[in-house]
């Protein structure tokens, strides 16, 4: 059975937990308690020498990088609905799963972070903004897309899961999501498919 090395609130194991729901396959989930520095203890960098979750073990197979396990799975358990080996809905998967690691989630994942996890007193307001504002970009340029299109990549796919995960804890940053009225219908569509689990389930 595949397992994988998890922690609750974080937006990167849950779109893998989400991803591994929708497709119906049976997870073993072993937490790992980042808050408490689990991730730097010499058995868990064993799995992954960046010391972060999720890390994910199938058999004999060990990867890490949640957006590269989504495409491990998508392809892994094709086919289904949430991954196409056509080279452009592919790549339309790919484009989306880029923009949300070096876009989406080093400003809304950072501000979500900074703001419910850091202490008051040391977090450094001009970053935040900065965060925040960054935050909103993306947010703008998810909005003109899915003013056009349901989905990221044609239909639902992994692309959008890689997405959602940090986007819909954007108001958990204090990046409000009512500028952007095309992707809160777009977050409503995702929790409308089926096997939807939601991070705290
Ligand atoms: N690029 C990595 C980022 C993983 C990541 O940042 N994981 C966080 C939880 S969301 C973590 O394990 N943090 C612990 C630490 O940095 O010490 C991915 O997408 O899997």
């Amino acid at each position: 059975m595949i397992k994988l090395y998890d922690h609750a609130v974080s937006g990167n194991c849950y779109k893998v937990r989400l991803a591994l729901s929708q497709l119906g396959v049976a997870y073993e989930r072993i937490n790992v308690d980042i808050f408490k520095g689990e991730q730097n203890e010499r058995w868990f960098a064993a799995l992954n020498p960046n010391k972060k979750v999720p890390v994910l073990i199938d058999g004999d197979f060990t990867m890490w990088e949640s957006n590269g396990i989504l495409l491990y799975i998508g392809k892994k358990f094709a086919p289904n609905n949430l991954y196409s080996e056509d080279p452009k809905d592919f790549g339309a998967v790919t484009q989306w799963l880029f923009f949300g690691k070096t876009t989406i989630d080093p400003a809304l994942a950072r501000a979500r972070f900074i703001t419910r996890f850091v202490l008051k007193e040391i977090q450094k307001e001009k970053e935040l903004e900065a965060l925040r504002e960054a935050g909103k970009s993306a947010l703008q340029i998810l909005n003109d897309h899915l003013k056009k299109h349901n989905f990221l990549a044609g239909s639902y796919s992994i692309a959008d899961i890689g997405c959602y995960a940090y986007v819909h804890t954007a108001e958990e940053g204090e990046v409000s999501l009512s500028p952007f009225p095309a992707v809160l219908s777009w977050c409503d569509r995702i929790r409308s498919q089926p096997r939807y689990i939601s991070m705290e389930d």
